[in-house]
C-alpha cells in the first residue's frame, strides 16, 4: 500500500449520505444505483476510515416501525463490530419530509417544532447507543423566503428553546454527547438563519448550556458566502468550539456543489489541514461531499478525498520542515522581539511607557516583506518541485 493509504489513526470520518447520494439534482434523476447504509459503512472501513457519520434516515426510513429500525441497528452494530469502524457523528434529517417545508425548529407551528424535537430525541438515543460523541444540527429548512412572515428574533427564540430542552435531555440521560451547529448561508432556503461560524458562536453564548455546544463548519458552506474557510475554521478552533469539520470543495458564491476536498482550491485545502495539524485539533476529520453526477459508483470519490487529505498532511509536514520557508517566516515574524509582549498585561507603568515610546511610522513602513517569495515557495512546495 502506498504511504498515502489512510489508516484509522488519521481519524478520517465520512458522511454516508454522500456515498448514498445517487446523483439526483433539481434538473435530473438518479445516475447510479443505490448503496445501502451497511455497504457504505463497510466500504469506508475497508478504506481505512476511523468513523462514519449519519442522519437518522440514512439508516432507517422516516416511517420505519421500531422493529424495522432495530433490525437496521443490529446490522449497523454488526458491521461496526466486524470492522472496528466507529459511529463518530450523528444528526437528524429535519429537512427532507414536507412537514419541514417551512422550518423544523423555526416552523410557525409548535407541533412541527415538537415533532422535530421528538425526532432528535429518538436519534439521540441511537447516537448514544452507537457511541457517537458529536451530534450535529444543520438547519436545512431553518430559514425563509418571505421575511415578512417571521420575525428572526422570534425564530431564534424557538431554536434556542429547542436546543436548551435537548441539552437537558442529554444531560439527564447521562449521554456523553456534545452538540455541534453547522452554519450555511442559503440553500435549500432562500436565506438560512445563523449563516456563519461567527453567527453560531454568538448564538451559542445565549444558550443555557453553552459548554456542551460547538460548531461544525463546512468548506462549501463557507465559500458559498464568499468567505475564507481557513479563517472560519480558525475562529471556531480559537473559541475552543471546533467539535467536528466537514471538508469538501466549492467554487465561491455558487449553489452548494459539495465537491471533493481539494478539487477546487488546493491552497485552501492545504491551509485547512495545516490549521488542524498545527493546533492539535483532536476531533475527527469529517468529509461531507458528493461524487460527480457522472460517477457510476462512489468509491473513486471516497478514495480521492481521503488520499488528498493524507497527501496534504505530508505537505504540511514538508512545509513545517522546509528551511527556506521557515527562515522566511522567522524573518517575517522577527521584527522588534523586545516589544512583542509589551501589552500582554496591563499596568499603568506600561501604559505610560507605551504612550511615550518612539515609533516612527515611516521607518516601520519601510520594512521589506518577502511575501511574493514566500507565496512562490508555497506554490513550488504544492507543485512538488521544492
Ligand atoms: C448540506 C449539508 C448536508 C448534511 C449536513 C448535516 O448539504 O448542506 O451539509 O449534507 O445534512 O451536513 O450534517
Ligand atoms: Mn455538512
Amino acid at each position: 500500500m502506498s504511504k498515502f493509504a489512510p489508516t484509522p489513526n488519521d481519524k478520517f470520518a465520512f458522511g454516508i449520505w454522500g456515498i448514498q447520494n445517487r446523483g439526483r439534482d433539481p434538473f435530473g434523476d438518479a445516475t447510479r444505483p443505490a448503496v445501502s447504509a451497511i455497504d457504505a459503512i463497510r466500504g469506508l472501513a475497508e478504506r481505512g476510515c476511523y468513523g462514519f457519520e449519519f442522519h437518522d434516515n440514512d439508516l432507517w426510513p422516516i416511517d420505519a416501525t421500531p422493529a424495522a429500525r432495530d433490525a437496521v441497528l443490529r446490522d449497523v452494530r454488526k458491521v461496526m463490530a466486524d470492522t472496528g469502524i466507529k459511529a463518530t457523528m450523528a444528526t437528524t434529517n429535519c429537512f427532507y419530509h414536507p412537514v419541514f417545508k417551512d422550518g423544523a425548529f423555526t416552523s410557525t407551528d409548535p407541533a412541527v417544532r415538537l415533532y422535530a424535537t421528538q425526532k432528535v430525541m429518538r436519534c439521540l438515543d441511537v447516537a448514544a447507543e452507537l457511541g457517537a460523541g458529536v451530534y450535529v444540527f444543520w438547519g436545512g429548512r431553518e430559514g425563509v423566503e418571505v421575511d415578512v412572515a417571521k420575525d428572526p428574533i422570534t425564530t431564534a427564540g424557538w431554536f434556542r428553546d429547542a436546543l436548551n430542552f435537548l441539552c437537558e435531555y442529554v444531560l439527564t440521560q447521562g449521554y456523553d454527547i456534545k452538540f455541534s451547529l453547522e452554519p450555511k448561508p442559503n440553500e435549500p432556503r432562500g436565506d438560512l438563519y445563523l449563516p456563519t461560524v461567527g453567527s453560531m458562536l454568538a448564538f451559542i453564548g445565549t444558550l443555557d448550556n453553552p459548554e456542551m455546544v460547538g460548531v461544525n463548519p463546512e468548506t462549501a458552506h463557507i465559500k458559498m458566502a464568499g468567505l475564507n474557510p481557513y479563517h472560519e475554521f480558525a475562529q471556531a478552533l480559537d473559541a475552543g468550539k471546533l467539535l467536528d469539520v466537514h471538508l469538501n470543495g466549492q467554487k465561491p458564491l455558487r449553489y452548494d456543489q459539495d465537491l471533493s476536498f481539494g478539487s477546487d482550491d488546493l491552497r485552501e485545502a492545504f491551509l485547512t489541514i495545516k490549521l488542524l495539524k498545527d493546533h492539535d485539533y483532536s476531533g475527527t476529520i469529517g468529509f461531507d461531499a458528493h461524487p460527480y453526477r457522472t460517477e457510476s459508483d462512489p468509491w473513486d470519490f471516497v478514495e480521492r478525498n481521503l488520499r488528498t487529505a493524507k497527501i496534504l498532511m505530508d505537505k504540511v509536514r514538508q512545509f513545517n520542515e522546509n528551511r527556506q520557508i521557515q527562515d522566511l517566516l522567522a524573518e517575517l515574524h522577527g521584527a522588534h522581539p523586545e516589544l512583542a509582549d509589551m501589552t500582554k498585561k496591563y499596568s499603568s507603568a506600561t501604559a505610560t511607557k507605551l504612550k511615550n515610546l518612539e515609533l516612527d511610522p515611516d521607518h516601520l513602513a519601510a520594512r521589506r516583506l518577502p511575501l511574493e517569495r514566500l507565496d512562490q515557495l508555497f506554490t513550488e512546495l504544492l507543485l512538488g518541485v521544492l
